[in-house]
């Protein structure tokens, strides 16, 4: 283990409040990790911001009317608050608009630029004219051509998560004003991953203990081969590039947004009264890096800033990059504009922050998406916050004052049992530190509440009601064993509940410094004066949670109301653009899933006259097996098109509902009828 570690928690974007979704993403499980490492004496700082840059903030400033900095001003200085509120443990919270980290990004690009590195290069883009401008990444909209879902974006189609180019799209149009956008010539930096290609090969090999969901998606990055990637967009919100040509045009929002760990970490050696300290974190080979960020931005994390790092040459690269999947919520695929979220504030309101600390943390979407839903959060704290660490506490405690005079009593003549519990608290220690150390953060959460579990079955089977009268020295050693399990609780779960074992420490009077190596069996000597109880976690009311759900039910109604659900209707056609069109109706006689493709299934369609072999973008709702036989309609005369090297002839015509499900097109006709 190195020195010391630097901790970085992706940037969020400054157009929007924090969510449920970028806690189980990012924040907690880098807070955990943090507070953890803190507790163990690991010299440690934990960095991140606002990223202030790129089309999603001037895309929410058009949609709200304001100016960019408006949109950034009105959520950083919130989103900094609420994670504050919430309790993650940052050393610094920066934001990518400050003077320093203008200058930290504008003097990396220009060391990269003097070094050779960048290609500049004429590019056709998507222009708009009416809006006057080019339209990089989210201003440009259309059709994916991987899973044809019409709503895709020119950087990422949403909905499968392939990467794109504007010029990938399918009928795209401008996000700003709607219209089919010209082509335009413009000139641009890139940076030649494909140089870095070997290196990242050898890099990532030599980290065979990173998390399988990001070494599956570098792996697939780099079996497609890293090609260029453009630096600097034509935009005027952004980092203006620091060269005299580059006038008007401004850094790629992924190229400067890294640096902004590098940046905040400037201003908080600034901060710390040794402008200087950032090299250490950051130069010297005896640090780790690890990077806390959420599946959709692995490749940035893990291929193009390692590579900038690199060839930059003074900077360490990640240790590790312990990405995230997705939190769904009650089920449904989280979404900020149809209303499906519960945000960090309003979560705040009503409830206190350990609880759902606690329970997302538990159910941390670490190897695959996992689902938030109120029903569970308040049987996780119902019955494990409060039945079983809460109770074993106040059993415990109230005890020690009815019987003890709140004193803790003398271990004398311990049995096998008393011996064998209090042993339990180092081998539970181990297993917990390990859980932390390999970013296990559900796993460490639940040996811990293990913890408690043995100490409440301890103390039904040694039955201290009993022995008070029969054998008080028995009595004795139950309550010694039961409180020294508390105190070692009232540290080792400080990680995920600050707040209330930094309660439970006062009451047991536990020193509130205590380490992570301070944790043994004899943390509250015998004689200390312990205090009153109390009562640590309140059940939650049915009524409590169902007001939640209800919440979150009218709220996506009214953005639906709202909102028509459905994309626009596109512009009008002519008969004979409809009729040019050859629709006909078939039967799916064979299917199989396409390997490495998470959204294609090969289909085999008897067009009556012919068999016809098609992909089709709907494995994530279909099962290959399932939809032989179905009947279909499809558009037979669509120019032959490659997907993942395989030719498809032709198009199944799919229905998509308000959710975002996909639905087949049938027809009782015979296979070959025309659809007119
Ligand atoms: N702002 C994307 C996101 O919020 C981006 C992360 C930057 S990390 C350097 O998911
Ligand atoms: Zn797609």
């Amino acid at each position: 283990m190195s020195k010391r570690i630097l901790v970085t928690s992706a940037l969020p974007y400054a157009n929007g409040p924090i969510h449920l979704g970028h806690l189980a993403g990012a924040y907690l499980p880098s807070d955990l990790y943090t507070r953890f490492q803190r507790l163990n004496g690991k010299d440690i700082i934990h960095i991140s911001g606002s990223d202030e840059h790129g089309v999603p903030i001037t895309i929410a400033a058009e949609k709200e009317g304001i100016t960019p900095k408006e949109v950034v001003e009105r959520y950083h200085t919130g989103n900094k608050e609420v994670f504050e509120k919430f309790g993650i443990d940052f050393d610094y919270y920066g934001r990518t608009s400050s003077d320093t980290h203008r200058k930290t990004s504008q003097d990396f690009f220009l060391r990269l630029h003097e070094q050779g590195v960048f290609t500049k290069k004429k590019q056709e883009q998507f222009y708009d004219e009416e809006a006057d401008m080019f339209l990089p990444d989210r201003y440009v909209k259309g059709t994916c051509p991987v899973c044809g879902h019409p709503e895709a974006f020119g950087d990422q189609c949403e909905k499968c998560g392939t990467s794109l180019s504007p010029t990938d799209l399918i009928d795209p149009v401008s996000a700003i004003t709607g219209n089919k956008p010209l082509v335009k010539e413009t000139e641009h930096w890139f940076i030649p991953l494909g140089d870095f290609q070997p290196w990242l090969k050898e890099w990532l090999a030599s980290k065979p203990d990173w998390k399988s969901n990001v070494l599956g998606q570098c792996k697939s990055w780099l079996d497609a081969g890293l090609g260029e990637r453009a630096v600097t967009r034509d935009l005027s919100w952004g980092v203006p590039v620091p060269l005299p040509e580059g006038k008007g045009k401004v850094l790629y929002v992924w190229f400067d947004a890294p640096i902004g760990y590098i940046s905040a970490t400037k201003e908080w050696a600034e901060e710390q009264g040794n402008p200087d300290l950032w090299k250490t974190y950051w130069q010297d080979e005896d640090t780790s890096l690890i990077h806390f960020i959420g599946k959709d931005n692995i490749v940035f994390h893990c291929i193009m800033f390692p590579a900038m790092l690199k060839q930059h040459g003074e900077f360490v690269v990640p240790e590790n990059v312990p990405a995230n999947e997705f939190l769904n919520l009650e089920g449904r695929k989280l979404s900020t504009s149809k209303g499906w979220a519960v945000w960090l504030h309003e979560y705040l309101e009503e409830f206190e922050p350990d609880l759902l600390r606690f329970v997302l943390g538990s159910t941390l979407p670490e190897t695959k998406d996992s689902d938030f839903s109120w029903k569970d959060f308040q049987n996780r704290v119902n019955s494990e916050l409060a039945d079983i660490l809460g109770n074993f506490v106040f059993r415990t405690t109230s005890f020690t004052h009815r019987f003890f005079n709140g004193e803790v009593p003398i271990l004398s003549n311990s049995s096998g049992l008393d011996t064998e519990t209090l042993e339990q608290i180092g081998l539970q220690k181990k297993k917990i530190e390990k859980a932390y150390n390999t970013f296990k953060f559900r796993e460490a959460i639940a040996e811990t509440m293990q913890l408690a579990r043995i100490g409440n079955r301890y103390f039904t089977e040694t039955e201290p009601w009993k022995t008070r009268k029969e054998n008080p020295e028995a009595c004795g050693n139950t309550l010694y064993v039961c409180l020294q399990i508390c105190a070692a609780i009232s540290v080792m779960f400080q990680p995920v509940l600050p707040g209330k074992m930094a309660l439970l420490r006062n009451q047991l009077g536990v020193p509130d410094g205590a380490k992570w190596q301070d944790v043994n069996n004899q943390l509250v000597p015998a004689g200390q004066l312990i205090g009153q109880e109390e009562i640590l976690f309140k059940k939650i009311e049915d009524d409590i949670v169902d007001k939640q759900i209800e919440k979150l039910n009218l709220r996506a109604g009214e953005s639906t109301t709202q909102k028509n659900p459905f994309p626009p209707l596109k512009n009008i056609i002519q008969y004979d653009d409809f009729a040019s069109l050859d629709l006909r109706t078939g039967t799916i006689i064979e299917a199989k899933k396409v390997k490495k493709s998470k959204k294609l299934i090969q289909i085999k369609v008897d067009l009556g006259f012919e068999i016809r072999s098609m992909l089709s973008g709907i494995a994530e709702y279909y099962e290959a097996e399932d939809i032989i036989g179905k009947k279909v309609c499809v558009v037979a005369n669509l120019a032959p098109r490659k997907m993942m090297g395989i030719e498809s002839k032709g198009m199944v015509l799919m229905a998509e509902d308000s959710q975002g499900v996909l639905h087949f097109v049938s027809s009782e006709a015979e296979p070959g009828s025309p659809i007119t």
